[in-house]
């Protein structure tokens, strides 16, 4: 968008076409698709309620005793935010959450553990399919990190107590491995745990960015193959079939911690505790939006003032033009 929008770049000193230039680059901020790193710390969107309030989360408030997977998050630090741009010339989402116990960078969960995101993506409040990075447990030199996705249960899905899913980590499973990120390999990394630099330390102690990538393919292949739509289908006869994901597609997520697989028993994010709450997503206040693979939500305002902006800019173009012209007049009738 900013390249189509060249011509109003500042040549002069013009005030007004100074501040048109400004506007629109601020309303295109986050919607260019440039290569994104997992060692970024600026450019990510913040995971809100309503598109413009934080979602937050209290400390210590993970329910099995390990502080490495307490998400935490306040109005100053983000709890939950994601980007999206070509990673290793990959169309890929990034997520990125923050913990209150940073253990070095080897080591996520206390024994290996599982990040998830509830995906809603037909927009009417229940989870259609289940994403989770998986760190394995052992010697913390050697883990390795997987994304999996599965199938919700037949229930309602709709809350912690109605949600059920199957993670699918058979050997035909959807999955993408991840590669750790070591310092230096940041344009083909796809997950990172670092301390934080923002100077946040919730509890005194210093604080974790947990940040795991997919590619747009393998989400697009896993919701073809897992996700179950309002009529209770999967796969070829569900509504989602034929699911494309791009920059524009908009999903509604909530996110999770969790030392079992198939379960939601560690940090529920947005929320103290209601693990198994029986109020929706939506009643409990911790699903996003439905926004764009950026994490930004659309804004029909936006546009409106865009269009109003451009239509400024070439009324300004317009007068810019006759004023040359009726001086180009004046010079040939004086003879100058
Ligand atoms: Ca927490
Ligand atoms: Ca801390
Ligand atoms: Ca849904």
């Amino acid at each position: 968008m900013r390249h189509a929008l060249r011509f109003l770049l500042p040549s002069c000193a013009c005030p007004l076409r100074l501040a048109l230039w400004v506007t629109l680059c601020a309303a295109s901020t986050g919607h260019a698709q440039s290569p994104i790193n997992v060692a970024d710390h600026t450019g990510w969107n913040p995971w809100t309620t309503n598109g413009t309030t934080l979602l937050t989360d209290p400390l210590g408030d993970q329910q099995t005793g390990q502080g490495q997977d307490d998400f935490v998050g306040d109005s100053t630090y983000y709890g939950y935010a994601q980007k999206a741009g070509t990673l290793n010339g990959t169309d890929t989402f990034m997520f990125r959450a923050r913990f209150n116990k940073f253990d070095g960078t080897n080591q996520w969960g206390g024994n290996g553990g599982n990040i998830g995101v509830g995906l809603d993506l037909d927009g009417n409040g229940s989870i259609d399919l289940v994403m989770v990075m998986v760190e394995s447990s052992g010697n913390v030199n050697n883990r390795t990190r997987t994304v999996y996705f599965g199938s919700p249960g037949t229930g309602a899905n709709t809350g912690p107590s109605t949600t059920t899913w199957t993670i699918d980590t058979s050997g035909t499973a959807i999955k993408q491995t991840l590669t750790a990120y070591n310092g230096s390999n940041g344009g083909t990394a796809s997950y990172s745990l670092v301390q934080t630099t923002d100077g946040s330390a919730f509890g005194g102690t210093p604080d974790s960015w947990l940040t795991f990538a997919v590619s747009f393919q393998t989400l697009q292949d896993a919701i073809r193959k897992y996700a179950r739509d309002s009529n209770g289908n999967i796969g070829v006869n569900s509504i989602f079939a034929n699911w494309t994901v791009n920059y524009t597609t908009r999903i509604s997520f909530i996110g999770y911690t969790s030392t079992q697989l198939n379960a939601l028993n560690q940090d529920l994010f947005g929320t103290s505790g209601n693990n198994s709450s029986t109020l929706t997503w939506n009643q409990l206040g911790v699903s996003t939006p439905m926004q764009d693979a950026y994490g930004i939500v659309p804004e029909p305002a936006t546009y409106a003032q865009l269009g109003a902006l451009l239509l400024a800019g070439a009324f300004v173009a317009y007068r810019r033009q006759r004023r040359a012209t009726s001086a180009s007049a004046l010079r040939s009738s004086t003879g100058a």
